[in-house]
């Protein structure tokens, strides 16, 4: 099967070495081998990504734009098939983009340090920057409501009415926190207001696998576009917040190792705002705390969810998967509220 997806990039199977590389929840990725190219190969879950086309319409505009007025900005989009086609499609398989590797790149799946932080803070600053005057409106939405936090909230409660009843019996103290936390959902009711908050073009995927370093450890440039798309800056620094602060990630299952490390977040900080200090109004940058619990706590409701609901969305490779990514989420909220009053 993957011989058909290479041969409409005239690229030859038995010349390349294939290696597949595991750390999306969502879509399937390879590191292809050439004998004088390397190339990234993806399998879009369509699934998730419904209409796949929106998001390479939502690429190629983009590259087009950054192309024509910031040619020195390094921007990775897909390399067309011999028919000019953004995707090759294989039927009863679906959707696969290709990509050229960068060279003298790689990316981590976890930050060792607050330089990390701060050149992936930036570099996903610079992109949302160098986009400002980008009509925002032109692209298409690839996953409606993604983060739309009042949607995922009441996801949730329906989620309660008529989820899985064991589950829901064993996740009450989750569930109360998670409605004790509702506020934070009321806050976002109020960013949607407000005139000073601006749709920007966004990444909504700001973990740090999703930027390419160099050796010397400078961001390089920012990867894994399927959900860019109109949004509020409080998606990607709440979702650096979320993965960079604390060294254990979300699938940690021993909460002791949580930890919540202030200098993370104020590289997160420095970063961003190198960029898009002068972008951001004053008033949308009151809400750079409230962006980590923003995220925090949607995706603590997300991974409850979901486990109420049997897993259908994330799937779950142990029992409880979910719930613990869940219990995991919340202790991290609940180190980032504790924090807030020492951060400022
Ligand atoms: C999913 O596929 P991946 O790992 O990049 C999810 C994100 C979550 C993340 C949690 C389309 O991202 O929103 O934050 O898992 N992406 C989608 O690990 O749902
Ligand atoms: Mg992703």
């Amino acid at each position: 099967m993957i011989e058909k997806i290479l041969a409409e990039y005239d690229l030859n199977k038995e010349e390349l070495a294939l290696e597949s590389i595991n750390n999306g929840l969502i879509n399937q990725t390879w590191h292809i081998r050439g004998a004088d190219k390397d190339y990234i190969l993806q399998k879009i879950n369509t699934n998730i990504f419904k209409k796949p086309e929106i998001i390479a319409n939502n690429i190629r505009l983009i590259a087009d734009y950054l192309m024509q007025k910031h040619p020195e900005y390094l921007f990775v989009a897909p390399i067309k098939t011999l028919l000019n086609k953004e995707m090759a499609y294989l039927e009863n398989n679906g959707h696969f983009r290709l990509f050229p590797f960068i060279q003298n790149s790689h990316s981590i799946n976890a930050v060792q340090n607050t330089k990390q932080a701060y050149e992936a803070a930036k570099a996903f600053g610079k992109f949302t920057k160098l986009l400002a005057d980008f009509p925002a409106e032109k692209l298409g939405t690839p996953l409606p409501d993604f983060h739309n936090l009042s949607l995922r909230y009441h996801q949730f409660e329906l989620s309660l009415e008529s989820g899985n009843q064991v589950r829901i019996d064993q996740s009450t103290e989750l569930i109360s926190f998670i409605k004790s936390q509702r506020e934070l959902v009321d806050i976002y009711e109020v960013i949607l207001k407000n005139p000073a908050f601006k749709q920007r073009v966004t990444h909504h995927d700001t973990k740090i696998s999703n930027i390419l370093f160099n050796k010397e450890e400078d961001g390089l440039c920012v990867i894994d576009l399927d959900t860019v798309m109109p949004g509020y800056y409080i998606s990607d620094v709440g979702d650096m917040i979320r993965t960079y602060t604390s060294f254990a990630n979300e699938e940690e299952k021993d909460f002791s190792k949580i930890n919540l490390r202030a200098e993370y977040f104020t590289a997160i900080q420095s970063g961003y705002l190198s960029e898009m200090g002068d972008v951001l109004s004053e008033e949308e940058k009151k809400y750079f705390t409230y962006a980590g619990k923003f995220m925090i706590y949607m995706q603590a409701i997300r991974f409850l969810t979901d486990h109420i609901n049997n897993d259908i969305y994330y799937g779950a490779r142990y029992e409880n998967h979910n719930f613990v990514r869940a219990g995991n989420q919340c202790v991290l909220l609940q180190q980032l509220i504790a924090m807030e009053a020492t951060i400022f």
